[in-house]
């Protein structure tokens, strides 16, 4: 018993969290909850998750919902020597810390789940097929900013080593690429990296099934 315990598959923002968790090398059990399945409206996961959303990460008597927040969570707290997964430096954390906002809000909630909401799920958001239409010509815009970062040859966000930031990045290129939107070439490539990492693998089998 580790009192680590992960609600949630099926989903890039479980995945960040499952995948973070790899990196650090921690065990924890995984609940495999997927959204819109009944496993979300049993009693178990309403009392853990009100608000009825995954990822929810809890570590002993904390209960932290956000993947961002989580991941950044993990990476502060176990995060060490070659697992760092956060820059030391107070600048190059800001940094960090502006990347994952960068891309839980442009890239994924103003961008990619406007494509899920209004082009997927008709029933629960509305039908939007303009909604659909400019959130794909924002995302186009976005995701010049990933791509002129790596301009200069760096392999990661923030230059040569993996951060939280490019876990919370890689899932919306997953999400992009399955929505058949536009990602350049130097991302691909970036993404094809991060997919080649063990620990990648590894929570991708868990939270992938
Ligand atoms: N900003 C949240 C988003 C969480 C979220 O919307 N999760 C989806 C699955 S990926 C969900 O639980 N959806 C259920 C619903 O909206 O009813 C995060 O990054 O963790």
């Amino acid at each position: 018993m580790t009192g680590r315990i992960l609600w949630g598959i099926g989903s890039g923002r479980a995945f960040r969290v499952h995948w973070t968790l790899q990196e650090l090398g921690l065990e924890y059990e995984t609940k495999p909850v997927r959204t819109r399945t009944p496993a979300m409206d049993t009693d178990e996961f309403r009392e853990v998750s009100p608000r009825k959303k995954i990822p929810v990460f809890e570590d002993g008597s904390l209960k932290l919902f956000e993947s961002c927040a989580i991941a950044n969570y993990l990476a502060r707290t176990y995060g060490e020597g070659t697992a760092a997964l956060l820059p030391s430096d107070p600048g190059e954390q800001a940094r960090c810390d502006e990347w994952c906002y960068f891309t839980a809000m442009e890239l994924d909630a103003t961008s990619l789940y406007v494509i899920r909401r209004h082009g997927d799920l008709p029933e629960t958001y509305g039908d939007a097929p303009i909604a659909v239409e400019s959130a794909g010509e924002y995302f186009a815009r976005q995701i010049a900013v990933p791509e002129a970062e790596l301009a200069d040859g760096r392999l990661f966000l923030l230059g040569d080593r993996l951060t939280v930031a490019d876990i919370v990045l890689t899932p919306c290129l997953n999400w992009a690429i399955r929505y058949e939107q536009p990602v350049p070439d130097r991302l691909l490539a970036y993404r094809d990296r991060m997919a080649a990492r063990p620990a990648y693998q590894t929570a991708y089998s868990i939270c992938y099934p």
